[in-house]
């Protein structure tokens, strides 16, 4: 039924052009001999609103807008830095925003995708702040804001969490055991695709009756990004990255 291909994590950014144009290359390249794209979360790494018309926000809505246009399907989770993602973000585009998590069949086994955020439970601060912003009200009144109040208050958040996460143990980052058995066990899968906590990997976790894998995806950085896919073919990760083209500028 066709290739299906998982990303997850660029996490672009004004400060990182290469990136940008590492994903611009791939939607009007290597994503367009797929079915279906499915970016599990942190396409960007700040989200304010879908009002926001920064230039590299307008330069993915059409870069997505195109790889929809051309025949393959593009589906999005939220991450935990864009969560405001919305309807008008999905309509400007042609993608479909899945809720997370969502629970796709592949292969013949019920396979859970999701950003990866909820599973790090060791990670109380953060937790907290996930149902804060996750609250509807909270959103909403947030939303009512002007861009430019949106913006401080987020360079504030951002300023405080760097300075959090440089005290908090790594391990604490990462997805905790028991969470991932409990939330297949509850969805009845046996496969779970995630992205967020950057340290690809496939894992192998024992269940009460049988097993499941754990497909980690890789993040985007400096031009360099992973995929992974699945088609005929089975299971593969590619490495994806920016090719920059001989121009005038270069001779
Ligand atoms: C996203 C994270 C900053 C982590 C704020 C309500 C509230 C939304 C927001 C502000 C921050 C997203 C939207 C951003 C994620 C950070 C720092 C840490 C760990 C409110 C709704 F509460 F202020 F009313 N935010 N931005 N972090 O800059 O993109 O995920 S963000
Ligand atoms: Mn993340």
């Amino acid at each position: 039924a066709g290739e299906a291909l998982f990303i997850s994590d660029l996490h672009l950014t004004p400060a990182q052009p290469t990136t940008l144009a590492c994903f611009q290359q791939f939607l009007a390249g290597r994503a367009r001999a797929a079915r279906r794209l499915y970016i599990l979360g942190d396409l960007f790494d700040v989200w304010i609103g879908d009002d926001d018309d920064a230039p590299l926000h307008q330069a993915v809505r059409q870069a997505l807008h195109d790889l929809t246009a051309s025949g393959t399907e593009c589906a999005l989770l939220h991450g935990n830095r864009d969560f405001l993602i919305g309807r008008a973000f999905a309509r400007a585009t042609g993608c479909r925003l899945l809720p997370d998590p969502y629970r796709i069949l592949l292969d013949g086994e019920l396979t859970l995708l999701l950003h990866g955020d909820q599973l790090c439970t060791d990670d109380l601060a953060y937790q907290r702040f996930r149902r804060r912003v996750r609250n509807r009200l909270v959103q909403q009144l947030f939303l009512w804001k002007s861009l430019a109040s949106r913006r401080a208050i987020a360079a504030e958040y951002r300023r405080r969490s760097a300075l959090a996460n440089a005290e908090k143990p790594p391990i604490i980052m990462d997805v905790n055991p028991q969470a991932v058995r409990e939330t297949l066990q509850r969805q009845r899968a046996t496969r779970l695709i995630h992205g967020h906590t950057h340290r690809p990997a496939n894992h192998t976790h024992t269940l009460t009756d049988g097993s499941a894998e754990r497909l980690v995806l890789a993040d985007w950085r400096e031009g360099v990004g992973e995929l992974l896919s699945y088609s005929a073919l089975g299971w593969r990760r590619e490495v994806v990255s920016f090719q920059p083209s001989a121009s005038s500028a270069d001779l």
